[in-house]
């Protein structure tokens, strides 16, 4: 549908349509710490490096420069190495286009469905400003704050990575039989800012684990390790990593949420077991409740479709044709179907699914809508990836995580 035109902007000296860029929150030094994307104003697959998204655990390090940076990989190897970036970049290299989500992106739609809050919007309205103070001051949200809050949605992107796979570096350091898992340690360290826990919980009256100071770590199991699109990428969108977005290499993991793709790598230990990382194990899980004894740590993705155009925000629309338009991924496999319903689920249709499908990036769909009789419409959308599995895939769980639920788009037609 036609929105509001976007006020222009310079570019290289010329007058411009406006760049997308991240809804932004900033430090004290006015340096971005965190960023969603503007979902509902990019075209094609790829995500502007300027409008990724951007979430950090701990703060931000300071940049390392990539000549006096080293990756370590020891633990259960033949024999510990060290590799600068230029070594890393004599391995057969790779490329790979893969969505990058947040574990916790959309978790607001958990709590539309069940408690009938209020339905979160994908137009990037989240205050991220007040939420990067409140991080630099320290501060505590009330469980009150937190309910007042629009939680996140756009925490989204997808880029082109170019890097080595991790199984390469695996093996010129020469993996032991007994290898279960792989820890990917960053060189940000800090103590966990509990207030971010909090907001996935959405509520702050319960106790914590405070694990102190740590590195931001992962464990990861050796199968996904090992697994050839499993890379240690050095550039994002045809250029070297950004600081932001983990320079010089981070890891790209890909149909696995956000929280296992580490940045600013700095070592990687083979173990024999898969480590109690606080990320893995206390953060990012799945659960009933903080009490369930029984906690399993967060990994591949849900199915998920998402309706960019029209949106909720758009309505009124005339009578006449319109396109449906929007995303679909999944975190095992290429997207194979995407249907749409605009009677609240009583009939579906396929929509069209754009070229290329690739396994782990998202596809556009769209399907053209004639409509003459004014009313109010509910529009739906489910997506079923290659091996089958059709939308919703997760349950309700006590930390919000992956989300994929089906949303509906409730429109008039004047
Ligand atoms: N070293 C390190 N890696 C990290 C994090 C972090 O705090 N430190 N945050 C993770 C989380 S929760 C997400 S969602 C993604 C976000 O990646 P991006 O900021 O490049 O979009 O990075 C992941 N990797
Ligand atoms: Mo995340």
């Amino acid at each position: 549908m036609p929105r509001k035109e976007i006020e222009g902007d310079w570019v290289m000296g010329w007058p411009d349509r406006k760049r997308a860029t991240i809804n932004a929150g900033k430090d004290a030094q006015g340096r971005v710490i965190n960023g969603r994307a503007p979902i509902t104003e990019l075209e094609g697959l790829i995500t502007p490096t300027d409008a990724y998204y951007v979430v950090n655990q701990l703060d931000v390090p300071d940049p390392v420069h990539p000549d006096d940076w080293v990756l370590t990989i020891d633990g259960l190897t033949e024999r510990p190495i060290e590799l600068s970036l230029r070594d890393l970049q004599k391995l057969p290299g790779r490329t790979m286009r893969a969505v990058t989500e947040c574990a916790g992106n959309d978790a607001g739609f958990f709590d539309w469905q069940r408690s009938g809050a209020k339905k979160p919007s994908r137009i990037n309205q989240q205050d991220m400003q007040k939420r990067a103070s409140m991080r630099v001051n320290n501060e505590m949200p009330s469980t009150e704050q937190i309910g007042s809050e629009s939680t996140t949605t756009c925490a989204m992107s997808a880029g082109e990575f170019t890097g080595v796979p991790l199984a390469e570096v695996l093996r010129s350091a020469g993996l032991k039989p007994a290898a279960r898992a792989v820890r990917l340690e960053g060189y940000d360290r800090g103590q966990p800012d509990l207030s971010v826990q909090y907001r996935s919980l959405g509520r702050s009256d319960i106790a914590l684990v405070d694990p102190g100071v740590i590195n931001y770590e992962k464990g990861l199991p050796i199968d996904k390790a090992l697994h050839p699109d499993t890379l240690l990428a050095w550039s994002m969108n045809g250029e070297y990593l950004t600081h932001l977005h983990g320079a010089p290499v981070r890891a790209v993991v890909p149909g696995w949420s956000g929280n296992w793709w580490v940045k600013w790598l700095q070592r990687i230990e083979v173990m024999d077991h898969v480590p109690q990382c606080y990320y893995q194990h206390h953060y990012f899980v799945y659960g009933d409740s903080p009490e369930d004894p029984d906690k399993k740590p967060i990994m591949a993705m849900g199915v998920r479709c998402i309706v960019i155009d029209p949106l909720d925000e758009d309505s009124p629309l005339e009578r006449g044709s319109h396109k449906i338009r929007g995303l679909a991924w999944s975190g095992e496999g290429a997207i194979q179907r995407v249907e749409v319903s605009v009677d609240a689920g009583q009939s579906w249709r396929d929509a069209h699914l754009e070229e290329p499908r690739e396994r782990w990036l998202w596809v556009r769909w769209s399907l053209l809508w004639e409509v003459d009789a004014p009313g109010d419409y509910v529009i739906l959308a489910r997506a079923t990836d290659e091996t089958g599995r059709v939308q919703p895939q997760i349950p309700w769980n006590f930390q919000r995580k992956h989300f994929d639920g089906i949303v509906p788009t409730e429109v008039r037609i004047a």
